[in-house]
């Protein structure tokens, strides 16, 4: 690959990536943690209610299972403090082996290619997550559920990264699983690439099944759209 073709106009580039559905696949384990939950708590919760849950907030994703259900806020910060303690048994055991097909692959390539890396994930578990993968030493920058107030659908996540990164919004291709991560990264007026269906994530410049099918030179062509 032309090293030069792609960053000139930027100089750097970045792509910044999601975590869960994109690096690895933790929707099992937080679907997992919910169920127990909700089991519980005899709130009724399904995979197809689990699919809403993609990319947004605890909070959000709480309130999605409550399905409008009223509770105290103490209630509410039990649920998913008991959510987040049965989801971090699951992670314990997360490792290298965990990372989906491709995606170290990837990040090398676009390492190699002089473009920056950073990690835009709306998990407060995203940091062990990526310490237990082995791949934090990647990421120039981490934004993680900590480092904002709004997750996505709002742009805050991914402007958080381009204002650490030192780079403009239409310099970053984000790289999401989520149709609220496709949302709040077009908000921010970065590129997009989405990873799974159309119906989730056609609204991306670019759509690809797997991370492992990312054409690295077709997504740096985007910036050229400049
Ligand atoms: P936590 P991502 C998101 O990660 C998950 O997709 C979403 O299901 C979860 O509710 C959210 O993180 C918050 O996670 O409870 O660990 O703080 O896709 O933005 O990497
Ligand atoms: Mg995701």
């Amino acid at each position: 690959m032309n090293k030069t073709k792609y960053i000139n106009s930027c100089n750097p580039a970045a792509v910044i990536f999601d975590l869960d559905g994109v690096i690895t696949d933790t929707a099992e384990y937080h679907y997992q943690a919910w169920r127990r939950m909700a089991e519980e708590e005899e709130l009724s919760f399904s995979r197809q209610d689990n699919e809403k849950l993609r990319g947004v907030s605890r909070r959000a994703s709480l309130e999605l299972i409550l399905k409008g259900k009223e509770l105290p806020e103490n209630k509410k910060l039990e649920l998913m403090e008991r959510k987040n303690n049965y989801y971090r048994e699951q992670i314990k055991t997360i490792s290298d082996d965990d990372i989906l097909p491709g995606a170290v692959d990837k990040l090398n390539q676009l390492k190699n290619a002089g473009v920056k890396l950073a990690l835009a994930s709306a998990s407060k578990n995203a940091r062990d997550i990526i310490e237990n993968l082995g791949i934090e030493d990647y990421f120039e920058v981490v934004a993680d559920g900590y480092s904002v107030e709004k997750t996505k659908p709002a742009p805050d996540l991914f402007l958080y990264a381009a204002e650490k990164l030192n780079l403009l919004p239409s310099c970053c291709i984000v790289v999401e699983d989520a149709e609220a991560g496709i949302t709040a990264a077009v908000s921010a007026g970065m590129y997009t690439v989405g990873i799974g269906p159309s119906a989730r994530v056609g609204r991306a410049d670019l759509v690809y099944n797997s991370v492992a099918e990312i054409e690295i030179p077709e997504m740096l062509a985007l910036l050229e759209k400049r």
